[in-house]
């Protein structure tokens, strides 16, 4: 067994009529629905766009389109139960319908999670791990998996002042810790839930690097690890590079990650990134059998 096959999670993982198979690291592909999202700010709006920009990121290897109508960025404010329905309802019904594809939905409203269920989505992904109320039971009914991230704070204040009192990585898995017993005690079966550490969420870009570097310790509670870098600000300050040209920092960021044991790498640029994951597998997977 190499370092890369200690600790991963069981797999595949059941999402509803579809199976992800996470013995290699696959990658989920962005859809924002929002008119303000902020690297491609509205321009996925209309409906038939969504499809199209869907069927390309599956065409060039995503395993997963992860569909969002609230922003989430820095600074953003929360939309209505209703407005997020209204944006991500037809998107969802379209990409199962046509296109087939594993949904995951991204989002911490429980009317949303249900609804989307029952559209045929294949997972959800919380970037409030559930917290607001009714989501937990929501998400426990669904019957889908679901990926927990850490978040200190909201969207509007997140990153105002990001602080801890422990090392982060120490917050992020004391703050699993927690989640996954709360999710276990609610009916939320272990083998249903994803980790993701939440780079760029209530945190400083010293906070994203060191996370970075120690990720693989995340990997001591046996469950698949997501992260998402992709055109984030942690990239932009180090390079100093507009949302525009942080590509090559992202695709190091991916390769990083997956060295330290993620198994889905949720991103914008879907093609580029295969290829990075994989090449990275390759090097891995070199002598072993597999
Ligand atoms: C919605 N969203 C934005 N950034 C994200 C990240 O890093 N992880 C997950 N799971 N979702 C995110």
């Amino acid at each position: 067994m190499t370092m890369q096959d200690a600790n991963v999670a069981p797999h595949p993982l059941r999402c509803g009529r579809h199976q992800l198979d996470l013995s290699y690291p696959r990658v989920m592909g962005i859809l924002n629905v929002t008119p303000d999202s902020f690297s491609d700010g509205g321009r996925h709006n209309a409906l038939d766009d969504a499809l199209r920009h869907a069927e390309r990121m599956l065409a060039e290897g995503a395993a997963v389109i992860d569909i969002g109508g609230e922003s989430t960025r820095p600074g953003a404010t929360p939309v209505s139960p209703q407005e997020e329905l209204d944006r991500v309802l037809p998107v969802v019904e379209r990409l199962v319908r046509e296109l087939d594809a594993l949904v995951s939905l991204d989002t911490s409203q429980p009317q949303v999670m249900r609804e989307a269920a029952s559209l045929g989505a294949g997972m959800i992904n919380d970037v409030r791990g559930l917290r607001w109320p009714g989501a937990l039971e929501a998400a426990a009914i669904s019957g889908l998996p679901v990926c927990l991230m850490h978040m200190v704070g909201e969207p509007t204040d997140m990153q105002l002042s990001p602080h801890y009192d422990m090392p982060v990585e120490d917050a992020v898995a004391a703050f699993f810790e927690t989640r996954i017993a709360e999710c276990e005690a609610a009916g939320l079966r272990r083998d249903r839930l994803v980790l993701d550490p939440g780079f760029g969420f209530g945190k400083r870009v010293e906070h994203n690097l060191r996370l970075l570097n120690r990720m693989q310790q995340l990997t001591d509670f046996g469950l698949p690890l997501l992260v998402g870098m992709s055109r984030k600000s942690m990239i932009g300050k180090v390079l100093a590079r507009p949302v525009e040209e942080r590509l090559p920092g992202g695709l190091a960021l991916a390769t990083m990650a997956v060295e330290r044991g993620a198994r889905i790498v949720r991103v914008h640029d879907v093609g580029p990134t295969v290829d990075a994951v994989n090449m990275t597998w390759a090097v891995l997977q070199e002598g072993t059998d597999a």
